[in-house]
């Protein structure tokens, strides 16, 4: 059986367990991180050197890495719904993952970080500009949504499962954003899912 080591708390943790709410595969998770203050451990860091969550065991297989981890997932037991085959079909979904750790992470994490202080001493000119820098990403994914149920393709692929819990933060983070309707719909869509949820709540 498949075992996850991270919090539930984790947006990347998060992504592994909507992955496996999804496809209904068996799993167990193990609280690892933050609070429970054990990446640091030797154990856990034979496993990931990163000392961050999630890490996956499957045997003798270790997979660190939110995204590898979808992919893994996928290719271990031959989902070729959520992650296609066919080049092209595959390469519509993999850009996002890379899209999101290539450019929507870095303001992510800075807006988590300074959203995370007491709201006196928070930087508001930084604020404002993580702001801007978050906007001009979240239309490029509006424009990407116009006229489409979900982003490469017909159904949920790992586009959204990668993407999702992390652009629900982004969302509710206290700056101004633009209407932003195609995500927001989008967001609606895949929010309603019962794995998404289990996953996130
Ligand atoms: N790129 C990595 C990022 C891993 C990461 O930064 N995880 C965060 C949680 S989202 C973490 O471990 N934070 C420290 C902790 O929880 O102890 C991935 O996608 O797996």
């Amino acid at each position: 059986m498949f075992k996850l080591l991270g919090r539930k708390t984790s947006g990347n943790v998060q992504k592994v367990i909507w992955y496996f709410e999804e496809r209904g595969l068996e799993y167990t998770r193990e609280d690892y991180g933050r609070q429970f203050g054990n990446t640091a451990d030797r154990a856990y860091l034979d496993l990931n050197p990163n000392g961050k969550v999630p890490t996956l065991v499957d045997g003798d297989v270790v997979v660190w890495e939110s995204n590898t981890i979808l992919r893994y997932l996928c290719n271990r037991t031959d989902d070729a719904t959520l992650y296609p085959a066919d080049p092209a079909a595959r390469s519509q979904v993999e850009r996002w993952m890379d899209w999101l750790l290539a450019s929507l992470n870095p303001p992510y994490m800075a807006l988590f970080r300074e959203t995370k202080k007491p709201e006196g001493e928070r930087d508001a000119s930084a604020l404002a500009s993580l702001g801007t820098e978050m906007a001009a990403l979240l239309e490029i994914l509006d424009g990407a949504l116009q006229g489409r149920q979900w982003l490469a393709g017909d159904a949920v692929t790992l586009a959204e499962i990668s993407l999702g819990p992390i652009v629900q933060r982004c969302l509710g983070f206290p700056i101004e954003l633009p209407q932003l309707v195609a995500v927001r719909a989008w967001h609606q869509r895949f929010a309603a899912r019962p794995a998404f949820r289990t996953a996130t709540s």
